[in-house]
């Protein structure tokens, strides 16, 4: 990843941010809204900012919101890049590095993700313990630059225990239903089949979904503290006797958004805390 592409956007974006952004925020399906919550916000749409991809699926703003939320200073991806857009892997992850470079050192990443796990249901949440790459291929491939990370980067502690830890006390406090498990990503665009599912079951996932994993390694190449929530939109093929569309991981990602809301902004003013 080339170092001065990166700092050419950070450095066009660092005048619009007046202190340094703590907190990265990446938005999954549906989960959007929380990027509205900010306050003194400054919106970013992707296509004004040099460097950056556009946007392309449907319920994805695509725009980068900077301010306040819960006494810490965040910026927000409103609407991420997936792969199965037809995006590299260095283009799906170009955000992470600018975050880095502006400041950010500790990221919330979130997703909507079928349940693979038989205890899960649809509307609950799942506190990411670790993943399963099964992308076939990684965003760190290619010439590494020792001024961004480590050519070999430790992925054993991807999902920062302490923060996780966090996660789960606040859910408590809140109420909220949550679980902790893997994982596992795919590229997409089709759902999987069911036998890939009860594989998927067999390797150890909780949980399956279309992004997520090339930012977290990112993050970490760059030293960055992840935290990863995915909300169970539906289960996963084969799990029950509905088909699998969209719409529903659209109107389950709306139906558990005013606890998502209080979920998130509770861990950030913990986090703002700490
Ligand atoms: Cl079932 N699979 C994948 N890959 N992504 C999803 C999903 C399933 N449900 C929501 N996102």
């Amino acid at each position: 990843m080339d170092r001065q592409a990166i700092e050419k956007t950070a450095g066009h974006l660092r005048p619009l941010m007046p202190t340094p952004p703590e907190i990265g925020l990446i938005l999954g399906s549906g989960l959007g809204v929380l990027a509205d919550e900010i306050e003194e916000a400054v919106r970013i749409p992707y296509e004004d900012i040099p460097g950056f991809p556009v946007s392309t699926v449907e319920g994805h703003a695509g725009r980068l919101v900077y301010g306040r939320l819960e006494g810490a200073t965040v910026v927000a991806m409103q609407g991420r890049f997936h792969y199965y857009e037809g995006y590299s892997l260095q283009e799906v992850t170009f955000p992470v590095r600018v975050m880095k470079a502006l400041g950010v050192r500790e990221l919330i990443v979130t997703n909507a993700a079928g349940g693979i796990n038989e205890r899960f249901q649809p509307g609950d949440f799942m506190i990411i313990s670790d993943h399963i790459n099964l992308l076939g291929t990684n965003p760190l491939i290619g010439p590494n630059d020792p001024e961004l990370g480590p050519r070999f980067p430790d992925m054993t502690e991807a999902y920062s225990r302490r923060l996780r830890e966090l996660a789960k006390e606040t859910a408590a406090r809140l109420g909220v239903r949550v679980h902790e498990g893997v994982y596992v990503a795919n590229t997409g665009p089709s759902y999987e089949t069911p036998a890939e599912i009860r594989m998927i079951r067999t390797l150890g996932g909780d949980a399956v979904g279309m992004s997520t994993v090339p930012e977290v390694i990112v993050a970490r190449h760059g030293g960055i503290e992840v935290l990863g929530i995915s909300c169970i939109s539906n289960m996963a093929a084969g799990m029950s006797d509905a088909p699998l569309h969209h719409d529903e991981v659209v109107e389950t990602a709306e139906r558990v958004k005013t606890d998502f809301l209080r979920f998130v902004k509770a861990i950030v003013a913990e986090m703002a805390k700490s």
